[in-house]
């Protein structure tokens, strides 16, 4: 009886173990921020929810070298970004999710040519596209009703 315990607790030790590595490795450093690249594809307020349940808050972009880093990863994927405009139309601005995430100016935008164009008068957020050539240039947007993969952010302050 002893033995089958044993055995048993054994497998519940390294399937533990697992998940723990599994959560881990779905986040990624890079200078003073970690960040968590989605499997799922959500909306937009599905993705901003979801990062809030993690201690998190969708990306915010404040440099160039930010900007490098995430479209690197997520080059095959389409992601949302905590960037929106849908309090006032054609006035972008950065989620503000309280003490996860604060609300800063724009800054530097990475469009693509052409965008944002608000298709059809119905798009509000945006995405960082994937498989464009210019890595400066790969935000669009998209519907938030628009089922895409995500991205969180940690930042030091909040870890
Ligand atoms: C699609 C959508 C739009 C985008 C255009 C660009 O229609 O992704 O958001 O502006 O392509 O051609
Ligand atoms: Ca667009």
């Amino acid at each position: 009886q002893l033995q089958t315990s044993y055995n048993t607790l054994t497998k519940e030790r390294d399937h533990l173990k697992e998940e723990l590595n599994k959560q881990t490795c779905e986040w990624r450093r890079f200078k003073s921020s970690l960040y968590y690249l989605s499997t799922e594809k959500k909306s937009w307020t599905e993705s901003r929810q979801d990062c809030l349940g993690r201690g998190a808050h969708l990306v915010i972009i404040n440099s160039k070298e930010e900007q490098e880093f995430i479209h690197g990863w997520s080059e095959c994927l389409d992601i949302y970004l905590g960037f929106h405009d849908t309090n006032t139309e054609g006035v972008w601005e950065w989620i503000n999710d309280g003490a996860l995430g604060q609300s800063s100016a724009p800054g530097t935008t990475y469009w693509r040519d052409g965008e944002p164009n608000d298709a059809n008068q119905g798009e509000d957020c945006a995405q960082l596209s994937k498989q464009v050539s210019d890595p400066l240039k790969s935000w669009n947007d998209i519907p938030c009703t628009t089922n895409i993969h995500w991205m969180c952010e940690k930042t030091t302050s909040t870890l």
